[in-house]
């Protein structure tokens, strides 16, 4: 039907691990698609600016101590709180670039132990994301980066485990980057992705959701 062919934004996850560089390309692809003279807008998960993103962020500052149950219930209250923005933003053809979403949900959960099927029950009917962008890198190079702050999750051990949840969660979406290149080719090589995925969405390419 017609209403399946129309013309909209595309919905591009940056996704990997703590450090990988995911902040630093998102940026740049805004700015490049901005340049472009596409519609274009930055965002990203946690979301720390509505209520709920308040209560996560005090737990990632280890300010505030919850089940790990309900921690990552209110990860996922956090997307959907913004799902309908989200559509309504897509459908209007503005193109949104997230740093992190449903896969850092459950990637991130699991690695703690809890069962995968139960992580992604919550992010079932989300937005599917168009592309997924995973910034691949070994956990000790991400830790040499800056080094890690004070958050909670910022440990080796437990990235090594994250980055093991991550990959078992690959599909037809995802393009696998090398993060350790130097930015500059990092950038060069999301670009291009991009470029075509946005393309796609602009022929008509419809909107699915998490999880096929
Ligand atoms: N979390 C969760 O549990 N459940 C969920 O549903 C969601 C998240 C959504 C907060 O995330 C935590 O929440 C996160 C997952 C969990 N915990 N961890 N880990 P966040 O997004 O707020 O914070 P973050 O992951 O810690 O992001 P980050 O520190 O901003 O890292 P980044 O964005 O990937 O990297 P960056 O800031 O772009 O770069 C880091 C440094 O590396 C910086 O100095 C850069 O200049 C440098 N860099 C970047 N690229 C390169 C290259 N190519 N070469 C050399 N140096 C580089």
């Amino acid at each position: 039907d017609s209403k399946s062919k129309e013309s909209r934004g595309a919905l591009i996850v940056l996704e990997g691990l703590d450090r990988c560089g995911k902040t630093s390309q998102s940026s740049r692809l805004f700015s490049s698609l901005e340049g472009f003279g596409y519609s274009v807008d930055l965002w990203r998960f946690p979301d720390r600016n509505t209520g709920v993103g308040q209560m996560i962020s005090s737990y990632l500052l280890n300010q505030t101590q919850l089940d790990d149950r309900t921690i990552h219930l209110l990860f996922s209250a956090n997307r959907w709180e913004k799902r309908s923005m989200m559509e309504s933003k897509l459908r209007s053809g503005t193109t949104l670039i997230v740093d992190r979403y449903s896969y850092s949900g459950v990637a991130f959960s699991a690695a703690k132990g809890l069962d995968i099927e139960w992580c992604k029950a919550p992010e079932k009917g989300l937005l599917a994301p168009d592309l997924v962008l995973y910034l691949d890198i070994q956990p000790e190079e991400a830790a040499e980066r800056g080094g890690y702050g004070g958050e909670r999750y910022e440990q080796l051990e437990f990235q090594k485990k994250v980055s093991q949840q991550y990959l078992m969660m690959r599909d037809h979406s995802w393009k696998i980057i090398d993060a350790s290149l130097p930015m500059e080719d990092v950038e060069k090589q999301l670009s291009a992705l991009v470029l075509d995925s946005v393309d796609l969405c602009r022929k008509g390419k419809p909107l699915s959701q998490l999880w096929p």
